[in-house]
């Protein structure tokens, strides 16, 4: 099941670039506002969802709608998607961090298509709910434990969670694996969690994980992960708890400088097909 063994070393000489990635400065002015949104898709996939049925699967999970302006704030903190949804009173639109030319035309900010007319169009639901941690959200915290929807209990079918994670600027993310047991299959085509070293599911991959082996714990690069939960529509298994801290940067002390300070400076990933 092991597809590719990969280690990726991250020197702490690098230090300048924390916090910087991809030409965004990612500074701790909106740290204090985690944000409680998050992104849902139909269980069929992308754009699946009318008004009325991305409004119920928000206030299925807890929460409603998100706002403009809580999708706002929640880009502030690092939220991208590429991926339109609805949000309250009908309105559609999709938060970029990261201006791309293929996604947001080049521009960053709330790409707002508007308060739709025709609410039977199909698009995803962008939720809020800050007390609604089980499935994804914007995480700012210094240290936090992630589970699969409803552990220890297994995990149920056809479940997509996003988890965003943004520590102060400097500081770095480490994941550690607490328990992790997900649907086996040779490519963790079924069942799996994404791992990425940046704010969205688009960039920084660093690996594809599911079975039961417990994987090494991961360092990011920066001052942002992500983490994304996929489960199929069969074979449900016991889940995962994750937890990630807040690594601090290095003090200079005098003397040496130390390159290293443990195993777990660097990115380890085991990869499926990508
Ligand atoms: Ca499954």
């Amino acid at each position: 099941m092991v597809v590719f063994p990969f280690f990726f070393a991250l020197l702490w000489e690098r230090a300048p670039g924390w916090g910087f990635k991809d030409g965004v400065l990612h500074n701790s002015i909106w740290l204090e506002r985690a944000a409680g949104v998050y992104h849902r898709e139909g269980r069929s996939g992308k754009y699946q969802l009318t008004y009325a049925e991305a409004k119920a699967v928000c206030e299925y999970e807890g929460g409603h709608l998100a706002t403009y302006q809580q999708l706002e704030a929640a880009r502030k903190i690092g939220f991208h998607m590429c991926a339109a949804g609805w949000m309250a009173k009908g309105r559609v639109g999709y938060p970029i961090v990261k201006p791309g030319s293929n996604c947001g035309f080049g521009k960053t900010g709330i790409v707002d298509y508007g308060f739709r007319l025709n609410r039977s169009e199909r698009w995803d639901a962008y939720c809020y709910n800050p007390n609604g941690k089980d499935c994804g959200g914007v995480f700012t915290d210094s240290k936090y434990i992630f589970k699969t929807p409803g552990y220890p209990n297994e995990y149920e079918n056809d479940q997509i969670c996003y988890w965003h994670i943004r520590v102060k600027y400097g500081q770095r993310v480490q994941i550690q694996f607490v328990d992790f047991d997900l649907e086996e299959d040779a490519s963790c085509m079924s069942d799996y969690l994404e791992i990425y070293d940046s704010y969205d599911d688009v960039n920084g991959f660093v690996g594809r994980y599911c079975g039961d082996e417990l994987p090494d714990p991961i360092v990011s690069t920066g001052n942002v992960m992500t983490l994304k939960f996929l489960s199929d529509a069969s074979v449900t298994a016991g889940g995962f708890q994750i937890k990630y801290v807040a690594l601090d940067p290095p003090k200079k002390s005098a003397g040496k400088n130390a390159t290293t300070q443990s195993n777990t400076n660097y990115l380890a990933g085991k990869f499926g097909i990508m």
